[in-house]
């Protein structure tokens, strides 16, 4: 006899989710049972939000929905950092907690969240799971979280309904899913077009809704037809590849990122799933813009000439279709020049016994194979790598950046490595953003994927300082007493070293490498050559 929570595992089953990651409580145990007997692997974590980061990435890198569980009121509280995270990076998760019965209610009160008001506002449903609903509500939660502009979905289901019977067992099978609706226009087509018929200066932005699509070689077709350069977002790293003659740099980082100077160059702007949400300043551009995303320019809104909605692929392959008058000095020598021109000046040499980020950052490329997964952390080290790491393949550099949270960078490397089994993962985080979630590390551990964490020891939560020092004020409140973490590595029963040099470090990454187990290498680090350092 199906019960409501095997229904639930059967439809997750069925929809390709094969791991789900989370932190039960005593009103899970049915579903976690359920679980289990359908053979879904459960990573147990050691923080809910952890948890959600976790299957944002295995999400991310499989291609279809992510799945997590927590509890009732503090887990499912606890993961609220993790599911906002979910809700600004446009991540397909669906996030199962418990709930006490509507029967107990009002009279009971233990543990008690009203969850519906807690995460409606951080999700694009929050739903209530019974007998009466399993069977629909659940696919249907499957195809709202990976629809139009994608996000997570709330599922709350008490033990007590998790036990009761289906009557009937067999769960719908998911439909192939309609992922964008097409309500592409003609009008809408040929008005971009014409805008980038006269465009002597064309340029590509790629955001994160190039996501579920992944329309890579349509937007390289374009960007090679148009010879327009083209600009990602931190989440869209990698799109084009950095090596590519007409790929420009990153945008979203600071204020003044360097590529700003080219967008105010351009004479039309295509935004191709680009959403604002990664940019920390408002738009305010004036060349006419044209949006081609599989949601409509809202939320907010920025202004557009011509808006096309729906597949990215059929937008993209209808405006390479267009005529073109790019001036000849455009394209790919204008973004040679950029990049001769933006190229850093020389480093100041590192405290004794300290590497610059630079060099950490440059030792990763030489030792990281192209396919290799980079998760980064929020802090100045974000900025620096988002910036300067050359992706060589898309869906590969992976970062919290509509939320920005701390903690991220470990449990997304977890959730990455066990979606790819076999491709080495690396993690560069941030003290500061380590000891956040530094119990993942016994999760990595547990799990014994091929996790490499770099890990910036300053002492610090620098990106703050420096934002201190950038307004004048005294270094107050952001130094803290700097932990042995390669030590504290070894605790949770990983291989770890601390290094001082570069030599150490290129040792210690390849032995990495070599290992293909997971590790720690804590990194000695002089942050004095961060963009981010006021000079
Ligand atoms: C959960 C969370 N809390 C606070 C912040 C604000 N914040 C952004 S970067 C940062 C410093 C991070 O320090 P660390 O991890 O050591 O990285 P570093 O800046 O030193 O490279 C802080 C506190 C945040 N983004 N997320
Ligand atoms: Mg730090």
């Amino acid at each position: 006899m199906a019960t409501v929570a095997s229904a639930l595992t059967d439809t997750l089953s069925a929809a390709g989710i094969n791991t789900v990651f989370g932190l039960p409580g005593g009103e899970t145990v049915e579903l976690l049972d359920a679980l289990r007997q359908r053979d879904i692997r459960f990573v147990l974590a050691h923080h809910e939000t952890a948890a959600v980061f976790m299957a944002d990435a295995w999400a991310r890198v499989c291609g279809r929905p992510g799945a997590c569980l927590t509890t009732l009121g503090p887990g499912a509280a606890n993961a609220v950092a993790g599911v906002s995270h979910a809700h600004l990076d446009r991540s397909p998760v669906l996030i199962i907690t418990a709930q006490k019965p509507d029967a107990l209610l009002p009279a009971y009160t233990h543990q008690v969240v009203d969850l519906h008001a807690l995460y409606q506002p951080i999700t694009k449903a929050s739903i209530k799971i019974d007998v009466s609903n399993v069977l629909s509500a659940v696919p249907y939660a499957l195809r709202l979280a990976q629809s139009g502009r994608p996000g997570p979905v709330h599922l709350q289901l008490s033990n007590e309904d998790a036990a009761e019977t289906v009557a009937d067992n067999s769960a719908p099978a998911v439909k192939t899913l309609q992922l964008v609706a097409s309500t592409t226009t003609t009008a809408a087509i040929n008005r971009a077009r014409s805008i980038l018929a006269r465009a002597r200066r064309p340029l590509i932005l790629a955001g994160l809704g190039l996501e579920p699509e992944r329309p890579y070689s349509t937007l390289r077709a374009l960007a090679e037809t148009a010879q327009a350069p083209v600009i990602v977002t931190p989440k869209a790293k990698g799109a084009l590849p950095d090596d590519h003659a007409l790929s420009a740099g990153t945008v979203g980082l600071t204020r003044s990122d360097p590529v700003y100077a080219l967008i105010e160059e351009a004479d039309c702007l295509i935004a191709a799933g680009f959403d604002v949400v990664e940019l920390v300043k408002p738009w305010q551009h004036p060349a006419p813009l044209i949006w081609a995303a599989p949601w409509e320019n809202r939320d907010p809104a920025i202004p557009a000439a011509a808006e096309i909605v729906g597949s990215l692929h059929a937008a993209l392959t209808e405006l390479t279709r267009g005529t073109f008058s790019t001036a000849p000095d455009w394209g790919a020598p204008r973004v040679a020049a950029f990049h001769a021109a933006t190229r850093r000046h020389p480093l100041p040499a590192p405290a004794p016994g300290r590497l610059l980020p630079q060099t950490v950052l440059a030792a990763l490329r030489r030792h990281a194979p192209a396919d290799a997964f980079l998760t980064v952390d929020v802090g100045s080290h974000k900025i620096h790598s988002s910036l300067e790491w050359p992706a060589l393949m898309p869906n590969r550099f992976l970062v919290s950046n509509g939320l920005s949270c701390m903690g991220y960078a470990i449990s997304a490397a977890i959730g990455a490595a066990l979606a790819a089994p076999g491709t080495p993962a690396f993690c560069l985080t941030g003290d500061a953003g380590l000891a956040m979630n530094m119990g993942e590390l016994a999760t990595l551990a547990r799990c014994g994927v091929s996790v490499t964490v770099v890990v910036l020891n300053d002492g610090a939560i620098d990106l703050i300082r420096s934002h201190q020092r950038q307004a004048g004020k005294p270094v107050f409140g952001t130094e803290f007493s700097p932990i042995h973490l390669a030590q504290a590595a070894r605790a949770f029963g990983l291989s770890a070293h601390r290094v001082m040099d570069e030599t150490q470090l290129d040792a210690a990454l390849a032995r990495q490498l070599r290992r293909a187990q997971p590790g720690l290498i804590e990194v000695m680090l002089d942050p004095i050559s961060y963009p981010t350092t006021p000079r």
